[in-house]
């Protein structure tokens, strides 16, 4: 193995041992090896989040190990973030990003706003349990380019449709495009509700809002 697979790994086993120190130290030896952030968040500290969920759903892990393991997780961002080589692409465009009513799961929201930041957008977050109307308001008021809309469960869901059924009520459906992810969400649901981008992860939803971004605002593959 390399030294960058190595650390990927000792990332992602530190996350998930729920061992904030190791966590730390790996990604100090991340950035002292001059290899790009980006990579240590993207496949290290996420992949360990995403196990620990794993180890939820098979009933080894309770509440109290997931709590730790995202507190190991956030250790290590802190670390990384500041080493992020952000985008200076063209105009900053904006996005608000949230995750819908009723839902309070944001790990994976706050893994894309840090990627979207990275690609060159401007991020407005209005954080967790956020109400539809909220964010039509907060787009109309800072002129947003994107919503983006995180739910982790099958029962909030339907706050993504009632974003999309406002903006179209408000008539400015068509400004803005509107991006959903997470958990239970499918490119089906996607297509179902009229939204514009669906990705599986952070990262993808980055790189493709600044590809949609790069062509003009045109949506050409998904
Ligand atoms: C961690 C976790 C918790 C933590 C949340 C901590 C926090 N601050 O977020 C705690 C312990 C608090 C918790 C609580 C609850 N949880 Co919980 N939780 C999980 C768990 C294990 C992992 C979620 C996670 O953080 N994954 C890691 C991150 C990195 O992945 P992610 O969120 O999926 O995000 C990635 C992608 O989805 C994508 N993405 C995410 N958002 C967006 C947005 C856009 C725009 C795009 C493009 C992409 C995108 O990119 C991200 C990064 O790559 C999941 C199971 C699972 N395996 O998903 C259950 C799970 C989501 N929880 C569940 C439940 C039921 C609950 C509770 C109701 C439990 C209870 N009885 O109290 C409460 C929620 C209360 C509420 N109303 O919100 C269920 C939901 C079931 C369902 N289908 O509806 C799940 C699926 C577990 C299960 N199988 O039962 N939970």
């Amino acid at each position: 193995m390399s030294i960058k697979e190595d650390l990927i790994k000792e990332l992602s086993d530190s996350v998930v041992d729920m061992e904030e120190e190791k966590t730390v130290k790996a990604a100090n030896k991340w950035v002292k090896s001059g290899l790009k952030a980006y990579d240590a968040i993207d496949k290290g500290l996420s992949d360990g989040m995403n196990r620990a969920g794993v180890l939820y759903e098979q009933e080894e892990y309770y509440i109290p190990e997931l709590l730790m393991c995202s507190d190991a997780m956030y250790a290590g961002l802190d670390v990384l973030k500041p080493h992020l080589n952000k985008s200076e692409e063209g105009d900053k465009h904006k996005v608000v990003i949230g995750v819908v009513e009723g839902d309070t799961h944001d790990i994976g929201k706050n893994l894309v706003k840090i990627m979207m930041e990275t690609e060159g957008f401007e991020v407005i977050d209005l954080g967790r349990d956020v109400p539809p109307i909220d964010f039509v308001n907060k787009t109309k008021e800072v002129g947003a380019d994107i919503i983006a809309l995180s739910t982790l469960m099958t029962t909030t869901m339907d706050g993504m449709d009632q974003v999309i059924k406002l903006l179209k009520k408000e008539g400015i459906r068509d400004r803005v495009k509107v991006m959903i992810g997470g958990g239970p969400i499918s490119q089906s649901f996607a297509d179902k509700i009229g939204a514009d981008i669906y990705t599986t992860d952070a990262s993808k939803a980055a790189k493709t809002a600044r590809k949609m971004f790069a062509k003009g605002g045109v949506m050409s593959e998904r």
